[in-house]
């Protein structure tokens, strides 16, 4: 398996650093956010989010999802059955800084909150129809560190294990949604809680094109 960590050289902060990985396009700015930010914005959105409990049909049963979830953004950027709440000042704060990086525009978050290492988020791919053929997926993390680990739909050695940190944020685009599902696991060692924001542009079913 492939340390991202291993591949990296330069630890500047808008820098962003290229994981070379088949048909894949991944970025990742290990601190987009200072640590001052960071500790600032976790604070907020952890007490200042609508957090959700989410229940499932697994297999026709009812099933909690192990972590918290919210969704905010366009009124019109619905996504899987959810509407979104306004944006607040914070997120558009954090949204301003991933698209200047990213030089895209995003119309929703999905916030999802682990309290601990016991919470976790299972193999999937972002690639609904209403992210639109290539979504780009910007990242961006708060609290304790976890592993995002992603693999190849059908080369099986490609794997790879990347440490999100506090402040960080990860860009998936191109077409790696279509080759590559990715997983945050669960955790012994992980204690302590982590934000994840998923900036997503959503092309609504209605709409008629979408890139
Ligand atoms: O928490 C993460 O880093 C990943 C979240 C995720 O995969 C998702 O919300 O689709």
């Amino acid at each position: 398996m492939v340390m991202a960590e291993d591949l990296f050289s330069d630890h500047s902060s808008l820098q962003a650093q290229r994981i070379p990985a088949p048909q894949s396009d991944l970025r990742l700015f290990p601190q987009l956010f200072s640590l001052e930010e960071s500790d600032t914005f976790f604070a907020q959105l952890r007490d200042g989010i609508d957090w959700q409990a989410e229940e499932i049909l697994l297999y026709g049963k009812p099933v909690t999802v192990p972590r918290l979830i919210a969704w905010y953004g366009e009124s019109e950027a619905g996504y899987c059955m959810h509407t979104p709440l306004a944006w607040t000042r914070e997120l558009r704060a954090i949204k301003a800084r991933v698209e200047q990086v990213s030089e895209r525009t995003f119309n929703s978050v999905l916030l999802n909150l682990y309290r601990d290492g016991q919470d976790s988020v299972a193999w999937h791919s972002d690639d609904e129809a209403e992210l639109g053929r290539n979504p780009m997926i910007a990242s961006v993390s708060f609290g304790a560190e976890r592993t995002f680990q992603m693999k190849h739909r059908r080369i099986s050695e490609a794997r790879l294990s990347i440490p999100l940190g506090h402040g960080s944020c990860f860009i998936m685009q191109g077409e790696t949604q279509h080759h590559w599902a990715h997983q945050v696991p669960k955790s012994k060692k992980v204690l302590a809680a982590r934000i994840n924001l998923t900036f997503r542009q959503i092309y609504p079913a209605d709409w008629q094109t979408f890139g």
